[in-house]
């Protein structure tokens, strides 16, 4: 299995995130992509490759152009109020339902109007690192188009809290969407989507919930008590023209392998239903048992499970990036599921 990796990646740092009130260092560190990358080497996954850079026409099939207008900008804006320059950027006011729409002309008024969370800071390389992580996603696409071989996009930042208008959740551009984009305007095929990360991908599940040309399938925490806390419920189906293409599998907090396995197959068998011409594997390890910021309970050997149990989905498999915090096991975990997946592919497709 190839992996795609940038370096320009790992600039992205931001020094702390307001974590419940309190500063803490930053969940979403670079040495995750490290880790990662540095496991891949070790057990000799493949081969690792770099993308080209993104165009950003091709963000726009996904992101609206003032948003990246917003995220391209921001920083050297307010860099140029004559403010400190090693800062990290974070909005602290949002507009409710009812609120004005008129977007504001201040830094901070942007910020809020373009985000959802306060814990996801924007430093001087941000726009870099975030479009390196959307340029890592298209790149595998791409490869998984040209080699028609399982591709791991190692992106970071991860992209599946963004969604066409706003980022949040430590994600910028959504990296899973742009290569499923990708992969349905080279092909005109259908893209399934399963989002395994622990948390809601609220903003993938926002990109293509009036479309059924792209299946989205998440299993992840209950929002009822767990972040993104305003989605992700069993009730949002999918609006218009994609009603019935959004699926969404909430789980309990404490959830172990045992309990996880038997949604992971009906989300498995749904896609498989829908007949895709590819799925796009948004890959979290947060739903690991010592993941500092997730309460699932999967352990580093279920992650060989996962992968093997992944293995049954009958179309060609780009795997994507998001989250995963507990980074003395990152590599690890990340590893088992691939290279599980690999070994299966390989007993039962060819
Ligand atoms: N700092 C992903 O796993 N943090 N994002 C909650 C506030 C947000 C996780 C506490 C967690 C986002 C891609
Ligand atoms: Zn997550």
């Amino acid at each position: 299995m190839k992996t795609v990796f940038s370096e320009i990646q790992l600039l992205h740092r931001p020094p702390h995130e307001l974590h419940q009130g309190q500063f803490v260092p930053y969940f979403e560190s670079p040495e995750r992509a490290k880790l990662i990358l540095e496991e891949i080497q070790h057990q000799s996954l493949g081969e690792i490759v770099a993308p080209d850079t993104i165009d950003f026409s091709s963000l726009k099939h996904v992101h609206s152009e003032d948003y990246l207008n917003f995220i391209q900008s921001i920083y050297t804006d307010w860099i140029k109020t004559g403010e400190q320059s090693d800062l990290a950027l974070a909005p602290y006011v949002w507009r409710q339902p009812g609120m004005s729409e008129i977007v504001p002309a201040s830094i901070f008024g942007k910020l809020g109007y373009y985000s959802f969370d306060a814990g996801t800071p924007i430093t001087k390389d941000t726009w870099s690192a975030a479009r390196a992580s959307a340029s890592t996603a298209a790149f595998g696409a791409k490869l998984l188009l040209k080699e028609k071989q399982t591709v791991f996009a190692l992106c970071r930042p991860p992209g599946h809290h963004a969604a066409a208008n706003y980022y949040g959740g430590y994600c910028f551009l959504n990296n899973a969407a742009i290569a499923a984009q990708q992969l349905i305007d080279a092909t005109g095929d259908t893209v399934a989507i399963l989002d395994i990360d622990y948390h809601h991908g609220n903003g993938t599940q926002s990109i293509f919930y009036c479309r059924r040309d792209v299946l989205f399938v998440s299993i992840h925490a209950d929002p009822l008590d767990a972040y993104p806390y305003f989605s992700g419920h069993r009730n949002e189906c999918g609006d218009a023209d994609g009603r019935g293409f959004t699926m969404n599998i909430p789980l309990a907090r404490g959830t172990g392998w045992s309990e996880y396995v038997p949604s992971l197959r009906s989300a498995i068998e749904a896609i498989n239903h829908f007949r895709p011409g590819f799925v796009v594997v948004s890959l979290g390890v947060d739903s690991f048992e010592d993941d500092p910021i997730s309460e699932f309970k999967l352990s580093s050997n279920d992650f060989f499970e996962l992968g093997a149990e992944l293995a049954t989905l009958k179309s060609p498999v780009l795997f994507v990036m998001e989250g995963g915090y507990a980074v003395g096991e990152i590599g690890k975990n990340v590893v088992a599921t691939l290279s599980a997946f690999a070994n299966q592919s390989n007993r039962f497709r060819q």
